[in-house]
């Protein structure tokens, strides 16, 4: 995407940056957050990546992922720089610093509300830090193999490594430049996805054994409640990418994962294979994300939910 003079003015000329992301983090939003939060630095900016949870183990190989700050500290920016968020309920805590503040939102969501002053959201990135190389180019700040393996990273998680319909030519240009730059996508894959811990891999377990199909098998939905994360000892992280094994089953077209959160909330996770719009369920929860995967948090009891949930997702099939 052409990126808006407007916004480069803006961030040339300002000092003290703030760059936000969603809560629950995944391989883009930290990705992309920590090459701009390097990119920024590198020309003496003074830029804080603030992010509520902790930064998840596979990604700590990042560099600044050791820098990110909880959203408790009163800081003072001029320019608060959101990333990979569709709307601002995903911020948590962090929020409260938009307010009254300049708010440059970049991201991919389909789903995307344009709550900034600027936004440079475009629904065809393969992943927000598709976006940041393109920003940190038009800042005309040069590469380097840190800032590149922050991109790459947020490229293979968002493309489930190069293999979704979001892929293009791009996404393959942008990722071998940044092998010129010196990224190893091997120490890459090894650091993302030969590093699981054991819990992770029993939770795996727990998930497919909760396997059930509905609508002549098109629908697949994988259930994991509190207490199974707690008998094992899971985190709540180690559910990441769960959701893909009801997905690739041969069958299947839509992948529900119903995962029991705190305070009475329930996370439901939304996948689809070829032509089943999800984002557009995930909406009618007040969720949302992209047609192929998005996300809601709904209150309530997990029975309940996954009723009301798969029959939009019945209904779903009906529209297309
Ligand atoms: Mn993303």
């Amino acid at each position: 995407m052409l990126i808006n003079p407007a916004v480069i003015k803006l961030i040339r000329d300002s000092n003290n940056i703030a760059i936000l992301s969603h809560i629950m983090p995944d391989g883009d939003n930290i990705g992309s957050s920590l090459a701009l939060y390097n990119a920024l630095n590198k020309i003496g900016k003074n830029a804080a990546f603030i992010l509520e949870d902790d930064v998840p183990q596979i990604y700590k190989f990042l560099k600044g992922s050791e820098k990110v700050e909880k959203p408790q500290n009163n800081h003072k920016f001029e320019l608060v720089i959101v990333l990979d968020c569709g709307d601002t309920g995903r911020l948590g805590k962090s929020e409260r610093y938009l307010e009254g503040r300049k708010v440059v939102n970049i991201d991919h969501h389909l789903s995307n509300t344009n709550f900034g002053l600027y936004n440079l959201v475009d629904p065809n990135a393969a992943a927000t830090s598709e976006i940041i190389y393109q920003l940190i180019k038009s800042l005309d700040i040069p590469l380097d193999k840190d800032i590149s393996e922050c991109i790459y990273t947020g490229i293979v998680t968002d493309t489930g490594q190069f293999q979704y319909s979001n892929t293009t030519n791009f996404t393959h240009q942008i990722a071998g430049d940044l092998i010129k730059q010196g990224v190893e996508p091997s120490k890459l894959y090894r650091d993302i996805y030969q590093n699981n811990s054991k819990a992770k891999m029993k939770l795996i377990g727990r998930a497919i054994n909760s396997l059930e199909f509905y609508h002549q098998d098109k629908i697949a939905s994988m259930t994991l409640k509190k207490e199974v994360f707690e008998s094992i000892g899971a985190q709540d992280e180690d559910a990441d990418g769960i959701i893909n094994f009801a997905r690739d089953i041969n069958e299947v077209e839509v992948a529900l994962f119903f995962k029991e959160a705190e305070d009475e909330k329930v996370k439901i996770g939304f996948r689809s294979k070829d032509y089943v719009n999800v984002n557009e369920i995930a909406q009618k929860f007040g969720g949302g994300g992209h047609k192929r995967a998005a996300g809601a948090t709904v209150t309530g009891e997990i029975e309940n939910i996954k009723e009301k949930v798969l029959e939009a997702a019945i209904e779903a099939f009906s529209v297309v």
